[in-house]
């Protein structure tokens, strides 16, 4: 892949961001960071410019459709040869009835809209370099769970519109990856639980969960195999997890 443009990553402060952030700028790509903490992004510049890439930070909320706008307008000279559109959360994991909207609200703002404004900004961008779009989805995006209703919808969402796009954008040499992670050890369950850390870190006992750089490693893979190729749809759990709801713990 062409190293000269950047590869634009949100949600890029933590988790599986950061950890795209960390194998991208080893690897040699130029980068530009987005993520609502700004702090947490500048120390991940300072950190990854010994690599001897640019590396451009914005804070930058996706629910915040002007910010986001704003962001493309001062990246407009830019080349942008990856959109790695990684910004997602989860709110609670309750019976639907027993959910209070707002939490529906903010994963809808997040997953759904955001992630939408996001890609629909980038994509002309992406047409002309004939680059990559990476989707970070979820194994929820294709299995209904427990508790999971609208975080489930909202990633079935993410899966529905990376194929679209991938329909759509056949024939620009621009290629469309939908990566899919089941349990991924982050601070997404701490997020989920909203600070309950008990219930949070009880997701990942008893078992190996994956680890953000297991995603990042997946996402480079994507990203460096050869232009004629498109890694379309990649779902990866950890070894002890089978399906949404089948973890075998210890
Ligand atoms: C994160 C994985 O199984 O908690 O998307 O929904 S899961």
């Amino acid at each position: 892949m062409e190293k000269d443009g950047y590869v634009f990553i949100t949600g890029a402060s933590s988790g599986i961001g950061e950890s795209c952030a960390r194998k991208c700028a080893a690897a040699g790509f130029n980068l530009i960071l987005t993520a609502r903490r700004e702090d947490r992004l500048l120390a991940l510049k300072k950190e990854l410019e010994s690599e001897s890439v640019s590396i451009i930070v914005y804070s930058m909320d996706v629910t915040n459709h002007s910010q986001v706008e704003s962001v493309f307008k001062a990246i407009n000279d830019k080349e942008i040869i990856a959109l790695i559109n990684n910004a997602g959360l989860a709110q609670e994991k309750c019976s639907f009835e027993d959910y209070k909207w707002d939490d529906f609200q903010k994963m809808i703002d997040t997953n759904i809209t955001g992630f939408l404004k996001v890609a629909h900004l980038a994509v002309p961008s992406i047409i002309k370099s004939k680059g990559h779009i990476v989707n970070i989805s979820s194994i929820a995006g294709i299995e209904a769970y427990e508790g999971g209703s609208v975080y489930c919808a909202s990633k079935a969402f993410v899966k529905m519109v990376s194929k679209s796009l991938r329909i759509d954008l056949a024939g620009t040499g621009v290629r469309v990856t939908d990566i899919a992670p089941g349990a991924v050890e982050t601070e997404f369950s701490d997020v989920r639980f909203k600070g309950d850390t008990e219930k949070a870190k009880l997701t990942y006992q008893g078992y190996e969960p994956l680890t953000p750089e297991d995603i990042a490693d997946s996402v480079l893979f994507c990203l460096q195999a050869p232009a004629r190729m498109n890694v379309e749809y990649m779902l990866v759990m950890p070894t002890a997890q089978a399906s949404a709801t089948r973890i075998v713990k210890q």
